[in-house]
């Protein structure tokens, strides 16, 4: 494999291009995994079960289906954003991170992690879900691993801040630029969301699973899983974001509509990420229902910062869509430059999430939700979400983020249109068919080739989830064979990477105290100890640790 040379433009960076190609290379193995065991998922609903002869390497669908989830939602991600955001902070701030060896050492525990929580899951001792509810329970070397990854996340912040206040130091009273603001948002967002799951692996399921303790607490576990469970999903879109408010308007040919528009959108994941877990609870028994009313009503404010988002990015698409001759109210949307795969993928990802937005709300509702959860529907809602607008969108930052670290030029941009359009066309056809899955009645993670309770109405959905799951399998494919050959084989060098956009309303517009983090750390602080503090309290007080753990699998 190429390495970097200074003909690259890596320059100063060079520590920074070497350890993004080693977080990308692990993000695309464990994509791999993850999709070649979504296709047998998808193939079962249409009644292909496939496990019988998969074994022993799957040895049942909810072996195939934890490998499924971790690896994707839990690996790809995790990896993609701690390679790429560090990136694009020291290109945002024209600085190389504050301590190499820190990257490096922090990139290394984290795979170490990663490898000693995946023996385990390989080896079907942790299936248990992405979720991995008590009293359920995996080998610990399962929720070791993990930790390990999340504490290697917290060192990503470290360097990240560190970096920040070095930059700080010479360019006092300046707003930070931009791509860089939203990176250490993401990362300072996540930072306080985890402390849920870290406080869930090291007091509860850890102890329990080394068999220190006999037993331990379903519900306070998925509180404390869910406290992180649902602003994980924020650390995955917010990287998205990133790239559609600091690089898409120019790689559109056009400008962002309003810097300190995108910055206060950023400021309110920050705050309010955190504290509405109980909204992926409602069914659950035993928190109040004035805090679940709480939680919900938390959720609808985080809905705002996307709905800032859509107008922001799509103002910025039209000036691209107008700069390059468009007119009318929407036919400028045909003039933008749709050859490129990296800017195609992404405005594909964009209007699946609308979509996905629109069921979030539903989901949101507590009441919509008891019709929809644990339904297939939330499987629907999960592919239009981290399925594609972010997994798409991270595909398209890496159709000229891997030709940059590796300075070889793309194999192939038609292959990779291809395969932009092909994810879009197969996701909707499986997502339409999920959703309708889940309104008929049909339960999420269900063997369903097994079920003795088929409904004749589902059928030909089910048929359409195998067809639309073969479709992304082959999207995927064609995604993996072309970054494989850009990393080994393509010949030319590559273009230099996107620039970073001008606003038409620009940064010097954005009001001090958007930089001032005391003030939005303790605010973030304040509503997570208003929404989760009493209920925590009142969960710690009567729970008995008693329940025992149990291998279903
Ligand atoms: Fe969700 C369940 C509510 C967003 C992921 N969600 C899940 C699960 C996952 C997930 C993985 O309230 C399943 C967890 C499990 O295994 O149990 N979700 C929401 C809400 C939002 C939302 C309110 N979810 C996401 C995102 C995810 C994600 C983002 C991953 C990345 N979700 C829920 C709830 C549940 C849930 C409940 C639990 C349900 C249950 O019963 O278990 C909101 O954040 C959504 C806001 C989004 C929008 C869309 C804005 C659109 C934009 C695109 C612009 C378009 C352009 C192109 C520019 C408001 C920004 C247009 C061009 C033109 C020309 C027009
Ligand atoms: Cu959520």
């Amino acid at each position: 494999m190429a390495t970097v040379s200074a003909a690259t433009g890596a320059g100063d960076f060079r520590t920074e291009y070497q350890v993004t190609q080693a977080y990308l290379i692990v993000a695309l193995v464990a994509l791999f995994g993850g999709v070649v065991t979504g296709l047998f998922q998808g193939l079962d609903n249409a009644g292909i079960n496939l496990y019988p002869r998969l074994a022993p390497v799957v040895q049942s669908y909810y072996h195939g289906l934890t490998m499924h989830g971790v690896l994707n939602v839990l690996v790809y991600t995790t990896f993609f954003i701690s390679g790429f955001l560090p990136f694009m902070t020291a290109r945002a701030l024209k600085r190389p991170l504050a301590s190499g060896k820190l990257a490096w050492g922090t990139f290394w525990l984290m795979l170490a992690g990663l490898v000693l929580a995946a023996i385990p899951l390989v080896g079907n001792q942790a299936t248990v879900l992405f979720t991995f509810y008590p009293p359920m329970q995996a080998h610990w070397a399962f929720y070791v691993g993990l930790t390990l990854v999340v504490v290697g996340t917290w060192l990503v912040t470290l360097n990240l801040a560190l970096t920040y206040r070095a930059w700080r130091r010479s360019h006092r009273g300046e707003p930070t630029p931009l791509a860089a603001f939203m990176s250490l948002v993401t990362f300072a967002m996540w930072t306080i969301a985890s402390l849920g799951i870290a406080a869930e692996m090291l007091f509860l399921v850890i102890p329990w699973s080394l068999g220190l303790v006999a037993g331990t607490d379903a519900l306070l576990a998925r509180v404390l899983f869910w406290f992180t469970g649902h602003p994980i999903v924020y650390f995955w879109l917010l990287p998205a974001y990133l790239s559609w408010y600091t690089l898409v308007p120019r790689q559109a040919g056009g400008k962002l509509y309003s810097d300190p528009l995108a910055r206060v959108s950023f400021i309110i994941f920050l705050v309010f990420s955190t504290p509405l877990g109980f909204h992926h609870q409602y069914a659950d028994p035993g928190i109040g229902e004035g805090w679940k009313f709480v939680h919900a009503f938390l959720t609808f404010t985080v809905f705002f910062p996307s709905l800032m988002t859509f107008f922001n990015v799509v103002a910025s698409l039209e000036s691209g869509g107008r700069a390059r001759g468009g007119r009318g109210w929407v036919s400028w949307f045909f003039k933008l430059p749709w050859g490129d795969p990296s800017l195609a993928c992404q405005i594909l990802a964009m209007l699946t999430f609308t979509f996905g937005g629109i069921g979030g709300l539903i989901n949101a509702s507590a009441d919509l939700d008891l019709v929809v959860h644990n339904t297939a529907w939330i499987a629907g809602h999960l592919h239009l979400t981290v399925g594609t607008a972010v997994a798409l969108t991270y595909m398209g930052i890496t159709y000229w983020l891997v030709p940059v670290l590796w300075n070889r030029a793309l194999w192939s941009r038609g292959l990779a249109l291809a395969q932009a359009w092909l994810w879009v066309f197969g996701m909707l056809i499986f997502s339409y068919s999920l959703h309708t899955l889940g309104l008929l009645g049909m339960p999420r993670r269900t063997m369903m080739s097994e079920a003795t309770f088929l409904q004749p109405e589902w059928k030909t959905y089910l048929t359409m989830v195998g067809i639309g799951g073969a479709i992304l399998f082959l999207s995927a494919l064609l995604y993996f064979l072309n970054m494989v050959l850009t990393m080994t084989v393509s010949k030319q060098p590559a273009p230099a990477m996107p620039e970073f956009a001008e606003a038409i309303s620009g940064p010097a517009e954005a009001p001090a105290i958007l930089d001032r983090w005391p003030v939005w750390l303790g605010m973030s602080a304040a509503l997570i100890l208003f929404a989760y503090g009493p209920p925590i309290y009142q969960l710690l007080r009567t729970t008995s640790l008693n329940n025992p753990g149990l291998r279903v699998w």
